[in-house]
């Protein structure tokens, strides 16, 4: 027997107080140890417990730089997706309420503020009614939960501490390593000491005021667009281009409607440093590397969405041998690693879209497989995503570049338009920026590769033809495909003007 094996064997019976499985030969602690609880550890450990397997999963949150901490859940949950779609939302609102006024709604002040503190309360107390739910379904659905870091001694055995407590070791069949990721800060001067990320933005305990977003992905875009909804004023520094990545067309009209609003672009610009004033507010320097020229402004609050890093540096994966790239953890289509009982999924997959949809069908996807005798991988093409901007974008399927590469550009049609949303007209809001598109094949029934859409509740309307796409989705059945009228999504099916005709895709009217 092999020296780990017998330690493997001594670590079971070490802890044979507790009750014990027979996954394999050896016995161990659990049938599944998950290291992260978040939105792909949660619905993998629950999961597996549905499909009979004993289950321990631990999360453990680190403060930010300036303190900020949370309960279970992970990012979505406590500084993702959902506060950031309540900030939206309170900014669509603001917005809203002009127009209300435009439909005969009797508001008697127009200058209209929000109160920052009562709604990051809200916010915060609908987060905090989240965790009590997570933690309550965990208890209902016996998965042990502890709250510790968890790290590997050897490939079958994780350490871990409770609040300061012994160090304890369980022993796992199977280890999932769930442990998403945190937000990065830039190699300079005062980056840590005076700026903040989106986890701490969501919970930030005075005003933004005059705001310095950093990078120009979808974190960024979508903070300063709540930020300019809510009043504040924010200057977007972009270091190449705006949302990498996405459909470029589409990327740019996003941005030209984010300027329409009053968001600021510094472009091709990087911060050297951060230094705070006698006054409190922030000095920022940077510089402009296609000028060379070096140059400042004063902030109230700096934010960093500079991107997001894998958590893998308190995993000890030596210990287990896994693999990483970068900061990510290299695994095959079914989300093993290069250690064939270790597995990963979520955000700390190296190469995945980093979206909770994906982390939470991947998870349950994988407990099936392990615990159910499923043999479905996760499909991880095709995947919808929104940036939540006060005009949405949504997309999914390739953009046009993608399709030109993959293609060839004599292969595709793309057929697009803009239009005039109706609710639009009595508030007389800006069309300018509302245009979708169709990138599809040029011959037979023209399958559709990507379909994207700036506009009004652009991830609601994504949502159905993302299950249409999958399905095989070709621009025959979208145009046989009746409207629903009056409606922006209907907009796809009545797409009739190529790119490569060089019509005027500007609609006459709503109806015709
Ligand atoms: P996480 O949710 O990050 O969970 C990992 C957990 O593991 C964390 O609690 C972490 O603290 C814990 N942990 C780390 N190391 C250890 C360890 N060693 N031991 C124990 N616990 C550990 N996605 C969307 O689909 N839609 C959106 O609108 C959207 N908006 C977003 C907005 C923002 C601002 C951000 C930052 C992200 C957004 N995302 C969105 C992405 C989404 O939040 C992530 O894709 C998702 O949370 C990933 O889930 P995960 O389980 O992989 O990781
Ligand atoms: P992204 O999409 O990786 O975007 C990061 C942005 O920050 C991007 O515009 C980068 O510019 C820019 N960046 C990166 N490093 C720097 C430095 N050092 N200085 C200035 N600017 C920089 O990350 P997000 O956090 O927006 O989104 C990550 C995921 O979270 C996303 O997929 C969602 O699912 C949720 P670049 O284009 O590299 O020049």
């Amino acid at each position: 027997m092999s020296l780990w094996k017998l330690l493997q064997v001594s670590s079971a019976i070490r802890s044979s107080a507790r009750s014990a499985s027979y996954l394999g030969k050896v016995k161990y602690d659990y049938d599944l140890v998950v290291l992260g609880g978040g939105s792909a550890g949660l619905a993998c450990a629950k999961e597996a417990v549905d499909n009979g397997a004993r289950v321990l999963c631990f999360d453990y949150v680190k403060p930010t730089p300036v303190g900020t901490k949370w309960g279970l859940g992970g990012t979505c949950v406590n500084v993702g997706c959902i506060p950031k779609k309540l900030m939206h939302q309170a900014s669509l609102l603001g917005e809203a309420v002009h127009e209300a006024v435009a439909y005969g709604w009797n508001v008697n002040d127009q200058n209209i503020k929000p109160d920052w503190q009562k709604l990051v309360k809200s916010v915060q107390n609908h987060i905090k009614s989240v965790n009590w739910v997570t933690r309550v379904d965990l208890r209902d659905k016996k998965v042990e939960y502890v709250n510790s870091m968890g790290a590997f001694v050897d490939p079958h055995t994780i350490e871990y501490s409770v609040k300061g407590g012994p160090k304890q070791q369980a022993t796992a069949e199977y280890v999932v390593v769930a442990v998403g990721g945190r937000p990065r800060y830039p190699p300079i001067l005062g980056a840590t000491e005076f700026g903040i990320t989106s986890d701490d933005i969501f919970s930030y305990d005075r005003e933004p005021g005059r705001t310095l977003v950093v990078g120009a992905g979808y974190v960024g875009l979508e903070c300063a667009c709540f930020l300019k909804g809510l009043g504040y004023d924010p200057t977007v520094m972009v270091r190449s281009i705006v949302l990498r990545g996405f459909d470029r067309q589409m990327s740019e009209l996003l941005e030209a409607m984010m300027s329409e609003r009053g968001v600021q672009f510094l472009h091709t610009t990087i911060p050297s440093s951060v230094e705070r004033q006698g006054d409190g507010r922030l000095l920022v320097k940077y510089r402009n590397t296609t000028t060379e020229k070096e140059d400042s402004d004063v902030f109230d609050t700096v934010l960093w969405a500079i991107g997001r890093k894998g958590l893998i540096e308190d995993l000890n994966l030596p210990a287990a041998g896994v693999e990483t790239k970068n900061d990510k953890i290299v695994v095959d289509s079914t989300e093993a690693t290069n250690v064939p009982h270790i597995f990963a999924v979520g955000d700390i997959i190296h190469g995945r879209p980093e979206l909770s949809p994906v982390a939470i069908l991947s998870g349950r996807l994988l407990a099936r497989r392990l615990f159910a005798g499923s043999k479905q991988l996760m499909d991880y093409a095709d995947v919808a995503t929104t940036v939540f901007t006060p005009l949405e974008y949504s997309c999914v399927g390739m953009s046009e570049e993608m399709a030109i590469q993959t293609h060839g550009p004599d292969n595709i049609e793309v057929f697009h338009g803009y239009y005039k949303p109706t609710e639009f007209f009595i508030p007389r809001k800006s069309v300018r920026h509302c245009y979708l598109k169709a990138v599809a094949e040029i011959t037979g029934d023209q399958k559709i590769l990507g379909l994207h859409y700036i506009g009004p509740v652009a991830g609601e309307v994504i949502q159905g033809f993302a299950a249409a796409l999958k399905s095989g989705l070709t621009v025959k059945t979208l145009l046989n495909t009746v409207g629903i009228h009056p409606t922006t999504a209907e907009e796809f099916t009545r797409l009739s003007i190529t790119k490569r005709s060089g019509r005027d895709p500007t609609p006459a009217s709503c109806c015709s």
